[in-house]
């Protein structure tokens, strides 16, 4: 089994897509690890995508994701790194492949409704970045 962070981005929550999206998690065959509503301030927006300070979509990327609240999850299943980001589709949702979460919720490159680690390492980084030892104790796992 494998773990992945997923994000339902401050425009899909806007949009009262959360539970659209989750049906879609669900049916998909992901078991949910951990579910927080949350409203990133600048700073942990900056810090999440630290990895992309120096582009040019940096700033503006920051400040959408720091607009409203998002709902960040930890996803779980054979593959799911790999398996999460094929459900979301092409980072641009007018180029995302049909019936793909970012297509049907996404609208521009920078609103496109949801994040999913790419790689083990940013997985094991992303889920450390939201998910304490305080909160694990407490997570469904117990
Ligand atoms: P992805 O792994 O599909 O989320 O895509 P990237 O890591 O390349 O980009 C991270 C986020 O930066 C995207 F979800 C949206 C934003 N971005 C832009 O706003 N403009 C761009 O040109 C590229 C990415």
């Amino acid at each position: 089994m494998e773990r992945t962070l997923a994000i339902i981005k401050p425009d899909a929550v806007a949009a009262r897509q959360v539970g659209a999206i989750l049906q879609r998690i669900e049916l998909a065959g992901f078991t949910l690890r951990w579910m927080r509503l949350v409203k990133l301030s600048r700073h942990d927006a900056e810090g999440f995508y630290a990895v992309h300070r120096t582009k040019p979509f940096f700033d503006s990327l920051v400040t959408f994701m720091s607009s409203g609240p998002a709902v960040v999850l930890v996803l779980e299943s054979a593959d799911a790194i790999r398996k999460w980001r094929a459900l979301m589709g092409a980072t641009d949702p007018a180029i995302a492949e049909a019936g793909s979460i970012r297509r049907d919720f996404g609208s521009s490159i920078e609103h496109n409704a949801t994040h999913g680690s790419d790689a083990v390492d940013t997985a094991a980084f992303e889920v450390d970045y939201f998910f304490s030892d305080l909160e694990y104790s407490n997570s469904a796992e117990g």
